[in-house]
């Protein structure tokens, strides 16, 4: 199984949408868990691709073809994801937020959150501040889910939260993060009720979040 992994994580890394294509057809042939493909396979290569654009070894152009494989990849395995509806768990309005237009992680999240049960309103990417409450707001939404993969765009989440307690909305909703630079501290720091590392981890805050009236400790997924 290791195997497959591997050679989803190179295609991934090397945005060789073909080889995805038969790769994303051999995990469904042989019933592998697609959360798993995705994982140990898809992020694997993300990261390493990650590290090259760092490293000066890759660039723009590769960073892209990297991010549409992974796409593909989701597109194919997501309606192979195993979905547990038996109850509404309760509404989430998710987005990117502005400045950012990175929307793999944050589209994981709300799949994720949509086959377990939850109303997800996904805003996409570059969402402004003032969207983010518009559509809580209008959507009687329990989670607000914010995603930042930039270090210079995870400045808006911190300051959402100082605006939600300005406007004396802070208390109506629970706040999610996460994101590549978003460190558990640091989510703590700024007053975030939940943080994951991962989209599985993100299900399982929610639905704690959803049980607890009051945070008094964020609580951190897997
Ligand atoms: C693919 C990619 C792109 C693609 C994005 C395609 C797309 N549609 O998303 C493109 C080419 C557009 C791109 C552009 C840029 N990118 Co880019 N990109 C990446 C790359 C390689 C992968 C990101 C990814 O999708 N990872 C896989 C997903 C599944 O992981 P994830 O997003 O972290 O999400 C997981 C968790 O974090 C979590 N999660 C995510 N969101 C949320 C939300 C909540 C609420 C919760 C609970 C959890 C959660 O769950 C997810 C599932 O496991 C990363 C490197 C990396 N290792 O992350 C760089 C990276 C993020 N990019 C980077 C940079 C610098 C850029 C550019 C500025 C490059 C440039 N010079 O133009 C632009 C910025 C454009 C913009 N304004 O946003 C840097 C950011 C550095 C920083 N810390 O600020 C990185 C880290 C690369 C690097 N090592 O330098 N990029």
């Amino acid at each position: 199984m290791g195997d497959i992994f591997n050679r989803i994580s190179e295609a991934v890394r090397y945005g060789q949408r073909e080889e995805i294509e038969k790769l994303a057809d051999e995990v469904i042939a042989n019933k592998i868990n697609p959360i798993d493909a995705i994982q140990k396979g898809g992020v694997d290569g993300l990261n390493k691709l990650g590290e090259a654009f760092e490293n000066l070894e890759a660039f723009l152009p590769e960073l892209m073809a990297g991010g549409e494989a992974m796409k593909l990849l989701i597109n194919k395995l997501t309606p192979y994801m195993e979905s547990d509806k038996s109850a509404l768990e309760g509404t989430v309005v998710i987005g990117t937020v502005k400045g950012d237009l990175h929307d793999i992680g944050k589209n994981l999240v709300a799949t994720q959150l949509a086959v377990n049960g939850f109303n997800v309103i996904d805003l996409g990417v570059d969402v402004n501040n003032n969207k983010f409450v518009e559509e809580a707001e209008a959507n009687k939404a329990d989670i607000i889910a914010l995603s930042s993969l930039l270090t210079t765009s995870a400045y808006y989440i911190q300051e959402f939260i100082e605006r939600l307690e300005k406007d004396g909305l802070r208390s109506k909703y629970k706040i999610i993060v996460g994101g590549g630079p978003i460190e558990p501290e640091w989510a703590r720091e700024i007053g975030a009720d939940g943080y994951s590392r991962t989209a599985v981890g993100a299900v399982k805050v929610c639905k704690e979040l959803m049980k607890q009236d009051k945070i008094t400790e964020i609580i951190i997924g897997d």
